[in-house]
């Protein structure tokens, strides 16, 4: 299955093209001296040449058409656009690549690197050029395969409208190491000072590497420009020596199989609504390479996640998942490890700071009164349990504060204030962490001091079985509740929370959840055997702290073992649920890790 799926990515990637594709940032400068060597190439435009654009060999005088078939490179050249067979040359000292024909529309057409539009341009020296008598522009692709070079070469321009320059450069295209250079041959300068670009910009104009000028320092001393409108300084006393390359050097290729790496997550565990963060860890890297993110609910099967493509991604969880990332370079594939995060119990992550409220006696009031008619939850003459600046209270999961609801079944919900309030109560039936505008009871707007209001609350056919939270906010009537004031910093009243269970009657009668689970030795030192249920088949098996964070994860077949062996020797000394979860059911223990 995932050998199919890897040909096919393999076979979408040869289809796009998309075997080059480096980001120019990513290109390495170097600077070095040789020869000038001019050559005698195909020979386009005159002395009359000033703005022309050069992108169809049918037009060999140019004209203002930026876009069209293109020249022919004459081999194959990798750049940011992919793949590259022809360019196109503006008389103003650049040129731009492209695959089967070429755009050079630019913003900037006389510092085409500083464009907001367009891309894939290569400037060598670029600013408002002419040609004057005895200017020649001319190109030719050079050498045999597998080394050819393609050399555009102008010689004799000058700055437009300007006498007295003289200015011969050549911009150069490598076969096989999609280098770049600029080489520089004699140049001189009329008295004025000017700037060029000198540099590249990939498929986007925040795609660049280009120099700058340092004050002063000439064309030997140039540094990266910070920005893509950097230029370098043209003078009397700051001119390209003859001989000068600047070379521009693309990034080696990806190494087929790739070095995967690891996956790194931000988080242990997460609650349902908080995102997650993955990052590939100590891979190798190269144009060539491509990244798929997978994810797997059992560390087993794995699901490749759709728009994960790059060396990091960040989701949401609805279950303990696993995630690794596929590294495929020249159709060679290899999977990171993997990184486990849990899925933290929704009760775990509700908002329960900065909720406000005042409930002291004499000043405003308090909840007196919460109960669900049927179930062992009463909670009467509570009074303001809240803290002075914290009226908050989250009660325990035991005795009268807690209750097992039924899906499909009808409650009704009590609640008495010592004041004239508004009464909300929120249920997260969805067991997302978060109390949703769809769980809201609006209970009485203007609810008369020590009189109970009710409502009627029915438990969704569709919930997930576990544990919930209800929360239950009163404040004066003259601020009133919504569906979204479930986390508001009030200066009234008071916030009471409760955990609730969730049960699915005909899943309770089918798979037992009562049945306990068996843990020998408990308390446990080292290792702990969990004695997999009859009923049980395939699932996992985890297990929780005291706070209910997930601690421990593993997948667990009933086929290939009857019992689990667990180590707990990372454990501190405490006490831990162990919960064993398939997709029925979930049956949990108490284990007790002893010290040393
Ligand atoms: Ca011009
Ligand atoms: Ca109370
Ligand atoms: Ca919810």
């Amino acid at each position: 299955m995932i050998t199919f799926r890897l040909r096919l990515l393999l076979a979408v990637l040869l289809l796009t093209g998309l075997q080059a594709g480096a980001q120019v940032s990513t290109y390495l400068f170097v600077q070095d001296s040789t020869t000038y060597s001019p050559i005698n190439g195909m020979v386009i435009g005159d002395s009359l040449t000033d703005d022309q654009y050069f992108v169809d060999t049918a037009s060999p005088l140019g004209g203002p058409l930026t876009s069209g078939p293109g020249i022919p490179i004459g081999f194959t050249f990798g750049y940011a656009a992919g793949n590259c067979d022809v360019f196109g040359i503006s008389a103003n000292g650049w040129i731009g690549v492209g695959s089967g024909s070429v755009n050079l529309s630019n913003t900037a057409p006389y510092f085409p690197l500083s464009t907001t539009a367009g891309g894939n341009i290569i400037a060598g020296f670029a600013r408002n050029l002419a040609a004057q008598d005895g200017s020649r522009l001319e190109y030719a692709t050079l050498g045999t395969a597998p080394d050819r070079v393609l050399v555009v070469q102008w010689t004799n321009y000058r700055k437009r409208g300007n006498v007295g320059d003289a200015f011969n450069f050549q911009i150069r295209l490598y076969e096989g190491s999609n280098n770049i250079e600029f080489v520089y041959g004699p140049v001189s300068c009329n008295i004025n000072s000017s700037f060029v670009q000198v540099g590249m910009i990939g498929g986007n104009s925040s795609d660049f590497n280009l120099r700058a000028s340092l004050g002063g320092g000439g064309w030997t001393g140039t540094v990266s420009g910070v920005l893509n409108s950097a230029t370098v300084t043209l003078n009397q006393s700051e001119l390209p020596p003859d001989g000068l390359v600047f070379r521009f050097g693309a990034p080696p290729p990806c190494t087929a199989p790739p070095i995967a790496g690891n996956a790194s997550a931000s988080a242990v565990s997460v609650c349902p609504n908080n995102f997650v963060t993955v990052t590939l860890q100590n891979f190798s890297s190269g144009p060539g390479q491509s990244y798929q993110w997978e994810s797997s609910t059992d560390n087993l099967n794995w699901s490749p996640i759709v728009g994960a493509i790059s060396t990091a991604w960040n989701q949401t969880l609805l279950a303990t998942t696993w995630f690794r990332c596929v590294l495929t370079c020249d159709g060679q594939s290899a999977a990171s490890t993997a990184a486990m995060v849990g899925l933290n119990e929704p009760t775990l992550c509700y908002c329960t700071t900065n909720l406000g409220g005042n409930c002291d006696p004499g000043s405003y009031g308090f909840i007196d009164l919460v109960k669900i008619t049927g179930t062992p939850l009463i909670n009467d003459n509570s009074g303001c349990t809240g803290t002075i600046g914290l009226y908050y209270t989250d009660y325990p999961d035991t005795g009268n504060y807690t209750a097992t609801l039924l899906a499909g079944s009808s409650y009704t919900l009590t609640v008495r204030s010592s004041f004239n309030a508004n009464e909300s109560v929120w249920i997260d039936w969805d067991r997302n962490g978060t109390f949703d505008v769809t769980e809201w009871y609006d209970l009485s707007r203007s609810a008369t001091p020590n009189v109970a209001d009710s409502v009627t609350i029915t438990v969704p056919g569709w919930i997930i079985p576990g544990r919930t939270k209800m929360r239950v906010r009163n404040r004066l009537a003259s601020a009133p509740n919504s569906a979204i004031d479930a986390c508001t910093q009030m200066a009234s009243g008071e916030t009471e929370d409760y955990t609730l269970t969730l049960e699915d009657p005909t899943r309770i009668s089918s798979f037992q959840v009562g049945v306990a689970l068996e843990l020998f030795p408990n308390p446990a030192r080292q290792q702990v055997e969990l004695r997999l249920p009859d009923t049980f088949l395939t699932g996992q098996v985890e297990i929780l702290d005291f706070s209910g964070r997930i601690v421990f994860c593993s997948r667990v077949e009933k086929n290939k073992e009857e019992s689990k062996l667990l180590d707990v020797r990372s454990l501190s000394s405490g006490i831990y649920v162990v919960r064993l979860s398939d997709q029925y059911a979930s049956r949990s223990a108490r284990l007790v890790k002893s010290g040393e």
